[in-house]
Formats: structure tokens, sequence, C-alpha cells
């Protein structure tokens, strides 16, 4: 190998310009979705939660009865599943979950306690696809068990979790609701950001705007574990992404995300 203090040919053939700026490379952008999830994954970090996931094609064990929803409860019909029957494997009865619940019970059936993860993921419903409705989305679902928890403890970490993604002064309430898995089950809305709570559309004039489901581990479902519900207490709950992504950048169909269109794709810029 010889250094030459000659310049290449090449170089210093007519038309080039070594001092012209190079061809840009295009650069990729984070879909919103994934944007919003991390963000909601590092703020449950920060308190202690770490991430677990599951498949996505279950049986009705890990979907409904280890949630405390035995064939033909009602409450089954809410959600609209979409059930895979192949003759090739033995008549199991196979699904795509309906929530990322299954995977919280996968985590429970490994026997190691106290448990504190959130579980983001893809979902499936036979839902006609609308601007407010897809028949897939992306969930994340919280679980913590361990001695002690109490409901203070769920509004708590609600509450901080609030304060993170939509800003500090984001106010919040609960408002009572059923969920099979959950007793006492709540609801949690925040003030409208959009109007500021004056009333809008979004939060069709009443200055809040629902955001996840929540409440207390039905005692039942810690039984159904072999887990003492004397002993150990504890809070789960389950939110959208699309729902939180629509409201942070306020989109208003949710057939965007998954459209793939790049206009609407490129707007988002994150650090994550
Ligand atoms: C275990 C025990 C309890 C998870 C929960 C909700 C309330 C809830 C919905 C929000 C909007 C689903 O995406 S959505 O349609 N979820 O309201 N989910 S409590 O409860 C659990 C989970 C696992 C073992």
């Amino acid at each position: 190998f010889q250094l030459s203090d000659e310049p290449s040919n090449k170089v210093n053939a007519p038309g080039i310009d070594l001092t012209l700026p190079g061809t840009p490379a295009p650069l990729g952008t984070r879909h919103p979705i994934s944007i919003v999830q991390n963000k909601i994954i590092s703020i449950f970090n920060q308190l202690g939660f770490s991430v677990a996931e599951g498949p996505e094609i279950e049986d009705d064990f890990h979907n409904f009865s280890a949630l405390n929803l035995p064939e033909n409860h009602p409450a089954r019909d809410m959600q609209d599943t979409f059930y895979i029957n192949h003759p090739a494997d033995g008549g199991t009865d196979w699904l795509l979950r309906t929530h990322t619940s299954s995977v919280q019970i996968r985590e429970m059936l490994k026997g190691k306690l106290p448990l504190r993860i959130i579980c983001p993921g893809r979902v499936y419903r036979n839902e006609t696809i609308s601007a407010r409705a897809h028949c897939f989305f992306n969930q994340v679902e919280g679980l913590y068990i361990a001695e002690n928890v109490s409901f203070a403890d769920l509004k708590q970490t609600l509450f901080y979790f609030v304060q993170e993604l939509y800003g500090e002064g984001t106010k919040v309430r609960f408002r009572p609701s059923y969920f099979p898995f959950t007793e006492p089950s709540a609801e949690m809305d925040i003030s409208c950001l959009i109007c500021d709570s004056k009333g809008c559309n979004v939060c069709k004039h009443t200055g809040w705007v629902e955001i996840l489901g929540s409440g207390m581990v039905h005692p039942k479902v810690l039984e159904n574990f072999g887990i003492d519900s004397n002993k150990y207490t504890g809070f789960a709950f389950g939110m959208g992404i699309e729902r939180i992504t629509m409201l942070k950048y306020q989109i208003k169909d949710l057939r965007l995300f998954s459209e793939n269109d790049v206009r609407f794709l490129k707007q988002f810029t994150s650090s994550v």
C-alpha cells in the first residue's frame, strides 16, 4: 500500500464537485402507536413495572375462564371474539386474544409473587371498521399483586401515569363500573385536553373523557391460581393505545393508524 499525493482521476473528472452536499438518506419515523406505547412503558418502568408478552392466538382458558368468565357468561358476548377452528387440531377452540389479560394469566401461572407487570400488545375483536372501531387494536394492561395493595395504590399509580403522559395538572375522576375480573371496578376519566374542560365534541360537552378501566383483582381470579386472597390483593387496569394516542395528538379517525399513509405517519417525531 502506497500513499499518493496525486488525486485520483475520478475525483478530478469533469462534472464532479466534491463541495456539493451528499444525497440525503430518507429517514423513517416511528409509528404514533409505537411512540405512545414506548412512553407508556417508560412511565410504568419508573414505577417498577416490567413488560411481559405472550401469544396472540390463545385458548379459552387463558382468554376467558381464568378471568372469571365461565362458559355462557354474558360478558363474553361483549368482546366479539374471532374463533379459529381447524379440524387438524383435534377440535381445540383457538381464538384471537380479545385483551392482553391472557398474558397476565400466563405470568400468574409462573407462581412468583409479588407480580408487577404491564402487557402491551395487539388484540382482536370482530367489529365493523369505522372511524371509532377496528377489528384489531393495541392495549396496555397492567397487574400488581402483593401484600397490602389497596385501591389507594391503584388511584395514585394511575394519577401519576396521567400526569406524566398528558402533563401535570391533568385532572382525573373515577366512576364505578363492572368487569368480571375486578371487584370493585372503576373507569377513569381525565379532564378534556382539547377544550380545557369548557365543553367540545370530544368530551361531548361534559369536560371529561374516559381513558381506561381498572379495579381490584377479583378474589376468584386470585383463588383460581391458588393465591390466598386474604394475604394477597392486587389491582389491574386496561387501556386502548389508539384511544390514548387519538387524544394526545387530536387524531379523529382510527383507520389512519393502519392505512400506512406516509403523509400521516411522517408527522410524528419521538425521542424513544
Ligand atoms: C387479571 C386480572 C384483571 C384488566 C382490566 C380493564 C379493567 C379494562 C378495557 C379498557 C379499554 C379494555 O381496551 S379496552 O377495550 N379494559 O377496562 N382491564 S381491568 O384486568 C385484569 C387483567 C388480568 C389477571
